[in-house]
């Protein structure tokens, strides 16, 4: 039996963070950082049957097309994804009464939609990107035991290409889920690896008055390349989604509305143009699925 201490419900038996009960929650989930982006895909829904929000995890369920879908904010950054993920998992794959695992687990469907900065000139402002890969940067999935889902050889040649100090943890590598790679692919997309740091600022390489550990990190990481796969983009997430996902046994793919190009400089004129776009793609390829 899993402790109160551990498993923490809320007096109306919803998890302590989501404020959510087994009931309130679809298969297919949308993930958004930005709480003010949940009613922007909500507001294409046919209807909604659920709204709660604690701190900035805000979720909405309805249909779309007549799709159960819920869209859920994460917030910013791989500790988020951790309780995100972890709750999620617990209202689908944990008798919440009797606090017993249940024994037919069930998978999820979950598909961010972000927005990141390209590294590089050739992946513009307002472009598409799909992750093939999450890189991790942040160390959070490594208080797991993540050996049979990580990329080891990437990780390793990662490792090597930018002589990274293993003082700052070992980065992680996790692949998407192909079945939804495969739903929501198109000749639209770039696609690549997306690194995902533990912050916003030092952690890209961003620097204001502190001098960073490696400030050609950025430059090393456009120019890397392994089996034809190149980082294509940097955030805060996607690593972490993608590894609990495979741990937990749930589908993950992450998709990201350039707004930012590092290589050049440059941020989009309208960035919410770029999202709404990623948004109405993504809603009518889940609608098809
Ligand atoms: C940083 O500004 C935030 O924006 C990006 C990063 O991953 C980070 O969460 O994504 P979202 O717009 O989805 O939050």
């Amino acid at each position: 039996m899993i402790q109160q201490s551990e498993l923490i419900l809320n007096p109306d038996g919803s998890v302590y963070h989501l404020n959510l009960r087994p009931e309130h929650i679809a298969h297919d989930i949308i993930f958004v950082g930005d709480q003010n982006r949940v009613e922007k895909i909500t507001q294409f829904f046919d209807t909604i049957e659920y709204s709660t929000q604690k701190r900035e995890f805000k979720t909405q369920t309805g249909t779309y097309k007549g799709k159960r879908i819920s869209v859920i904010s994460t917030g910013i950054g791989p500790d988020n994804i951790d309780i995100v993920l972890n709750e999620l998992d617990a209202l689908v794959n944990i008798n919440l009464e009797t606090r017993q695992p249940k024994e037919q687990l069930t998978s999820l469907n979950i598909i961010r939609i972000g927005t990141s900065g390209s590294l590089h000139a050739d992946i513009p402002v307002d472009s598409f990107v799909m992750s093939k890969f999450g890189l991790g940067l942040d160390n959070m999935l490594r208080s797991y035991l993540i050996d049979a889902v990580s990329q080891d050889a990437l990780e390793d040649a990662f490792i090597m290409h930018t002589n990274w100090d293993i003082r700052k943890g070992r980065p992680y590598v996790i692949p998407c889920s192909e079945t939804l790679e495969k739903i929501i692919e198109s000749d639209k997309m770039f696609k690549g690896i997306t690194a995902t740091a533990g912050g916003f600022y030092g952690p890209q390489g961003r620097v204001l008055r502190l001098n960073i550990q490696d400030g050609e990190l950025n430059n090393k990481m456009d120019s890397f390349n392994f089996d034809d796969h190149r980082i294509t983009n940097l955030e805060m997430e996607t690593a972490a989604i993608y590894g609990l996902s495979a741990l937990l046994g749930h589908n993950a793919l992450s998709l990201n509305a350039i707004i930012a190009n590092r290589a050049s400089g440059t941020f989009s004129e309208d960035p919410y143009k770029a999202v709404d776009a990623l948004i109405a793609y993504t809603l009518n390829k889940l609608a098809q699925k």
